[in-house]
């Protein structure tokens, strides 16, 4: 009898220890965590995107071992086999909404999966040519939402020197870069610098200004009605940007300082001149000036000049000189 005891004690011992000894994966049935990221929402078709799924784990298991694979058209058909590795790097060729779906397995091949849309701006082609009729000066425009927008800087008046102020006398005066009026871009024109009284032609209520007949100075909204500061990709928008506008990062020019030597013209590290290679570094650091924006949205905002600045709101700044690009409406 006392054998038999013994035995049935020794018997459930075993099985208590073989429970014991499996435990882990007898629970395994939950689906890994997952955490889906991209280096830009909104970009154009030559940017390469940077899909990441770091943070993603799974729970279970010894390591938390998991593969990735990659959607990327959201047609359902998985583009990438799986990988052990999280991150994967794409072009998105077209134009348009991209949906990108990310699907992560653990071991035992329960899977999660999580989504996200691109946003891809192909090249705006809708381009053309304006002449100025008072001086005959021509500007190449782009039409982008609706709204035509010189594609260069104005470049229209008198010059005077950049320690003269201007007069309220009905003639136009404007600065130049090194108070040369023949430097000129590539892309965005005249280096051409408007003190903020004389672009509004003395009026600050004045929504023309000195911008040529039918055209009129643009609002912050304009400026917003294309892009989200924070989000839609500069180089876009900068000199040979698919968006043709051209912009240039001249930067607010202070009358009391000289004019800084700036190189527009050579591909320079510390330029204010940016350009689609070095628009990152120049511009995705915090309180970052976006050039040319002048408004004349509002009687409260129209005596200043009104910058915005990357990742921040925007800021006045008196006694500067900037650059002025003219907006026509539809
Ligand atoms: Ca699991
Ligand atoms: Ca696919
Ligand atoms: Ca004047």
């Amino acid at each position: 009898m006392k054998l038999k005891l013994l035995f049935i004690v020794i018997c459930v011992s075993l099985v208590a220890c073989k429970k014991d000894y499996y435990h882990p994966m007898s629970d395994d049935f939950e689906p890994p965590s997952i955490k889906l990221k991209v280096s830009h929402q909104f970009a154009d078709s030559t940017t390469w995107i940077k899909l990441s799924g770091e943070g993603s784990h799974d729970a279970d298991g010894m390591w938390g071992i998991i593969d990735f694979r990659w959607d990327l058209n959201g047609d359902g058909i998985w583009d990438t086999p799986y990988t052990t590795h999280p991150q994967w790097v794409y072009v998105f060729r077209e134009p348009g909404i991209h949906k990108v779906i990310l699907e992560v397995a653990d071991r035992f091949r329960q899977t999660s999966r999580d989504s996200v849309e691109i946003e891809i701006y192909g090249a705006i082609t809708d381009t053309s040519h304006f002449i100025d009729s008072r001086d005959g000066q021509s500007y190449k425009i782009v039409r982008i939402s609706g709204l035509q927008w010189m594609a260069e800087n104005l470049n229209y008046g008198k010059l005077i020197p950049v320690n003269d102020s201007v007069k309220d006398d009905g003639v136009a005066e404007k600065y130049c870069y090194l108070d040369d009026p023949t430097l000129k871009g590539q892309w965005g024109g005249y280096y051409t610098f408007y003190d903020w009284m004389e672009m509004k032609d003395h009026d600050t209520s004045s929504v023309i200004g000195i911008c040529p007949p039918g055209w009129e100075l643009p609002t912050i909204d304009d400026w917003r009605s294309f892009t989200d500061w924070e989000e839609r990709p500069f180089h876009f928008f900068a000199q040979g940007g698919f968006s043709n506008l051209n912009l240039s990062r001249m930067h607010i020019q202070p009358r009391w300082q000289d004019w800084e030597q700036k190189d527009f013209s050579q591909n320079k590290e510390n330029w204010t001149y940016f350009t689609r290679e070095h628009y990152y570094g120049y511009l995705n650091g915090p309180g970052r000036i976006m050039p040319y924006l002048a408004t004349s949205q509002t009687d409260r905002v129209r005596g200043n000049i009104y910058l915005i600045q990357y990742a921040n709101d925007s800021i006045r700044k008196y006694m500067g000189i900037a650059p002025v690009r003219c907006v026509q409406r539809d």
